[in-house]
């Protein structure tokens, strides 16, 4: 894989924000705590104003795992979370400056370990930010780890996604983490539409738009077919997979044929999002 030195130029070149001048090989750093003011008083503007939503759009799972790690009234410390997690899933989370490389990235998810990044967008950025920072990371993907079928997944993701790649499904591997850990909705038997997804419980409109808008495209659960639906990076998705239970999510992953639906389906055209 490439090293943290010559991902530290790449990323200082293409202008990301983090510091990786003082990453460990694994991409870690520690999270220091000395966070300004104006930094606590964007977390809890953020959070503040996403809770109002969660609480009525958020799939239980996450509203569970939210009360139990405690999130919202400071920036969290990351020990004292993965403290908590790893009673309720086995989970931890580790810091991280920003987008690292994808083979580290699953080596953690491999290892029950969810990376963390460990800045901040600014009071500017509250409603879009281009990379990842650390309310996606944390509001988003954090609390529903706390679930651990949905935590088996996410492992059983980490280990397997390296060969699917290398089996030419570098877009059909993404897709599925890209329609269920960013944008998974869930609806059990007999319950309202709800999400859990990270990329809708961080976006102030999209979460509202992909649970409650008449025009959301809301589509039923089928592996394959994500596999082979193309995703937006910047706009509203144009379709949300909509799961029974994580149970089915787990299974599907480890009971399909991954490389069959690789193999029959990596050099066909894909599925359009809006048709399907
Ligand atoms: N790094 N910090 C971080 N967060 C991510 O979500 C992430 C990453 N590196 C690679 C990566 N995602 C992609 O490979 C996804 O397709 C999984
Ligand atoms: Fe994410």
């Amino acid at each position: 894989g490439i090293s943290v030195q010559d991902y530290a130029q790449e990323c200082a070149a293409q202008g990301l924000r983090g510091d990786y001048t003082v990453c460990r090989p694994d991409f870690t750093v520690e999270q220091k705590y000395d966070y300004s003011a104006a930094e606590q008083e964007v977390w809890r503007t953020l959070c503040d104003r996403q809770t109002k939503l969660t609480q009525r759009l958020a799939h239980k799972s996450y509203l569970d795992g939210m009360s139990a790690l405690g999130l919202v009234d400071r920036i969290p410390d990351f020990h004292d979370v993965s403290e908590k997690l790893r009673k309720l899933s086995g989970w931890e989370i580790v810091a991280v400056p920003g987008l690292i490389p994808a083979q580290p990235f699953f080596d953690h998810l491999a290892n029950r370990r969810f990376p963390v990044t460990n800045w901040l967008r600014t009071r500017e950025e509250l409603d879009y930010i281009v990379e990842p920072d650390m309310f996606h990371d944390f509001f988003g993907h954090v609390p529903v780890l706390s679930q651990p079928v949905f935590g088996d997944f996410m492992q059983m993701y980490g280990e397997k996604a390296g060969d699917l790649i290398a089996l030419g499904g570098d877009e059909m591997t993404t897709r599925l983490y890209w329609y269920t850990a960013e944008y998974g909705l869930m609806r059990e038997a007999g319950q309202p539409l709800k999400a859990f997804g990270a990329g809708l419980m961080s976006s102030f409109t999209e979460l509202q738009f992909a649970v409650e808008s008449p025009d959301a495209h809301q589509v039923p659960f089928d592996i394959e077919t994500v596999m082979r639906t193309t995703y937006e990076i910047d706009k509203f998705q144009r379709a949300y997979f909509v799961l029974p239970s994580f149970d089915v999510l787990r299974d599907a992953f480890q009971n399909s044929d991954l490389a069959g639906i690789i193999k029959r389906w990596k050099d066909e055209p894909p599925l359009d999002p809006a048709t399907i």
